[in-house]
């Protein structure tokens, strides 16, 4: 299929393959001429500094040079394009105005923001919480967070309260910024009450900042600070801190196969040269253009393509409070239509549930401005490929299907705009410096050759990738740098198809992607066990139609608990407190027994099977300690309809 957009892609397929070749032949000039598009207070003389090696991971790029991120998104753009809107804030609420903020303006709310965090005694270094929903002051905290060198560390405000006040103490934040209420799909959400509930989980000394969104009610206790008050008197300029590239901009909790999520730490020269580069090349962005991506800033997608990246290119970005399926389902053209976005960015989940509301919500609007669209966050299946080509792409604008991490800071693998033949459902072809390699899950051994399918590793470093674990350098090594000795571990499994273009084929570990969003099921386990009732539970993903995958739980009752659709419901609810309701259980089965091996280990590879209702394929049970268990789990599983 060809791309038939009217562009002028800023490289074309020979240009590609000539950089890509450079690129990884000798990363250090090419990163070293990339780092260029930063404003350097002091100029890096060295590119990178890398050790993969057991034991002793470091990554370090540009690493004596001094910057500031703020300053790159911002000040540096006054002189060109102080009047020019910076970010276009969409309220839920489309009878309300959408913001126009310029520059400038931004310039005077992030410094103002950063005045009041110095106000509260934040200082560089210092951790900020910001659980808030988007709402533009979610931009000025992380901007002004990078204006003073405090790292903030964002929360989604889909949270509950025990989960927000994990991350506080995680990182030992000394102050949260929050908001009295987050509308979102005509509902709000009382972020205030769950951060006061949070607190209480908290050392005292931990401020809160309240920022007013709705005026509703909230209660004032004596750590709270006010920031609409403050901001009035507080100084509208502040000086950027001259920060070291490695010196962390932020950390951003995620799931991963054990323990509690972990909190992934982004430096600042490389992180942001990185979001740089991929948003302007990937999204095929120019100079004028408007960018849209759907993503909330609670997410790593949200931190590089909503603030980070088109910031620091001196674009206007779109942040989006709403969802889209509010008013109504077409929701999301009208605000293309409304602000004339040329690229569109947003998760397969999202155009799963409006392709399923039909064509005509699309067609009532004019989408002539886009020219790339772009998906993160999950394989797209082909069906949902085509509909967002044809339907809302007219077949004009090429789909830029991005795969990356949390960890990786930006886009690792992606078609690119005008230089790529596209191929429904792959992510294609490695981005500039990025090396791919395809291992044998077992052995670990390097999988050459094309038409082939394994562990997907990444051999060398590249700038946007994540640094360590906030506090726990051990951890990310385990992580991420043990079971494939001298490679990155991605998690996910791909396949290499004739062409060497690669396909994405999920996680490989006990993570699951509903709806983009990724999730331990190890916490969604210990949410259940830490239910009175509950003896034993054990949760696998199964696919489900919208959301790419669904959770599924088997859950052990204590002795003497009867099941009931009582309890199913009560447990449902406890999740989604002890969580948030992204973690909700779809389908919970009553299992008597789980299938184990002898020594003791859950078999998930069977209970994957069963949920997936492909008991026919169960493989080798001769290691099983009962095998009834899994016929009894066969006869009563769950109706996935
Ligand atoms: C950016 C983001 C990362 C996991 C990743 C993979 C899945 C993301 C994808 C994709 C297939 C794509 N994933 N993009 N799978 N095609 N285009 O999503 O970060 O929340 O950390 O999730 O999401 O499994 O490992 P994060």
């Amino acid at each position: 299929m060809t791309a038939s957009a009217e562009i002028t892609p800023h490289v074309n397929a020979e240009q590609y393959k000539l950089l890509y070749a450079q690129s990884v032949k000798d990363p250090d000039a090419f990163w070293g001429e990339q780092g260029k598009r930063l404003d350097w207070i002091r100029p890096y003389t060295r590119v990178s500094d890398v050790s993969f090696a057991p034991g002793n991971v470091s990554i370090r790029w540009f690493d004596d040079g001094v910057l500031n991120v703020s300053a790159n998104c911002i000040d540096r753009h006054l002189d060109t394009r102080g009047d020019q809107t910076a970010i276009i804030w969409e309220p839920d609420d489309p009878k309300d105005p959408a913001l126009h903020i310029t520059y400038k303006d931004l310039h005077r709310s992030v410094c103002k923001m950063a005045s009041v965090l110095k106000e509260l005694g934040v200082t560089r270094g210092d951790r900020v919480v910001l659980y808030l929903p988007m709402i533009p002051e979610a931009a000025y905290a992380m901007l002004a967070c990078a204006r003073i060198g405090a790292i903030h560390s964002i929360v989604f405000a889909g949270f509950s309260p025990d989960a927000l006040a994990a991350r506080i103490n995680g990182c030992d934040a000394k102050v949260v910024i929050t908001a009295d209420e987050a509308p979102r799909g005509g509902r709000v959400t009382a972020l205030k009450t769950n951060t006061d509930q949070a607190l209480l989980h908290c050392d005292d000394d931990v401020k809160c900042l309240v920022v007013k969104r709705t005026g509703g009610q909230t209660t004032w206790t004596p750590r709270d600070y006010d920031y609409n008050k403050l901001a009035k008197t507080a100084a509208d300029t502040c000086a950027p801190e001259p920060m070291d590239a490695e010196d962390p901009l932020f950390i951003l909790y995620t799931s991963g196969s054990t323990g509690q999520p972990k909190g992934v730490v982004h430096t600042s020269g490389g992180y942001l040269a990185y979001a740089a580069m991929t948003h302007e090349i990937v999204f095929d962005y120019h100079d004028g253009d408007v960018f849209w991506c759907t993503a909330d800033v609670g997410w790593v997608t949200g931190h590089s393509y909503i603030v980070y990246g088109p910031l620091a290119n001196g674009a206007t970005t779109i942040m989006f409070e709403g969802v889209p399926t509010y008013p109504d389902t077409g929701r999301f053209w009208d605000v293309c239509e409304k602000h004339g976005v040329n690229q569109f960015y947003t998760a397969p989940t999202a155009i799963r549930a409006l392709m399923a509301a039909g064509d005509d919500p699309v067609k009532s609007y004019d989408l002539s401005s886009l020219r790339t669209l772009g998906t993160v966050g999950e394989p797209i299946n082909p069906e949902a490929w085509n509909w967002y080509n044809t339907v809302v792409g007219g077949g004009r604008c090429p789909i830029v299907d991005t795969w990356w991490q949390t960890e990786t800071g930006g886009h690792l693998m992606t078609p690119l705009p005008g230089a790529t033949e596209l191929k429904p459902g792959s992510a294609q072809q490695p981005f500039f410096g990025i090396t791919p390699v395809v291992l044998e899950p077992t052995t670990g051994d390097v999988i050459d050759g094309n038409d082939v399918e394994g562990v997907l590793c990444i051999a060398t470093s590249w700038p946007g990738q994540m640094r360590t674990v906030w506090g726990d350098h051990e951890r990310f090594e385990k992580t991420y740098f043990s079971d494939y000795e001298g490679y990155y571990f991605t998690g996910d499994g791909c396949k290499r198809d004739a062409d060497g273009d690669y396909w994405i084929t999920g996680r490989v570990d006990d993570v699951i992607n509903v709806s983009g969003h990724r999730m331990g099921t190890a916490e969604v386990e210990s949410a259940l066990v830490a239910h009175g009732r509950v003896a034993e539970a054990a949760v696998v993903g199964y696919p489900h139609a919208i959301k790419g995958q669904g959770i599924y739980c088997y859950v052990t009752l204590m002795n003497g608990e009867e099941p009931s659709e009582e309890l199913r419901q009560e447990l449902r609810r406890w999740v989604r407190t002890e969580i948030g309701p992204i973690a909700s259980p779809d389908l919970i089965q009553w299992a008597p027994g789980l299938p184990k091996t002898r020594s003791g280990k859950i078999m998930r590879r069977i209970l994957r099977k069963i949920a997936e209702d492909d008991f026919g394929a169960l493989g080798d049970i001769s290691t099983l300690a009962d095998p009834s268990v899994v016929e009894d789990l066969i006869d009563n599983r769950m109706n996935r309809e």
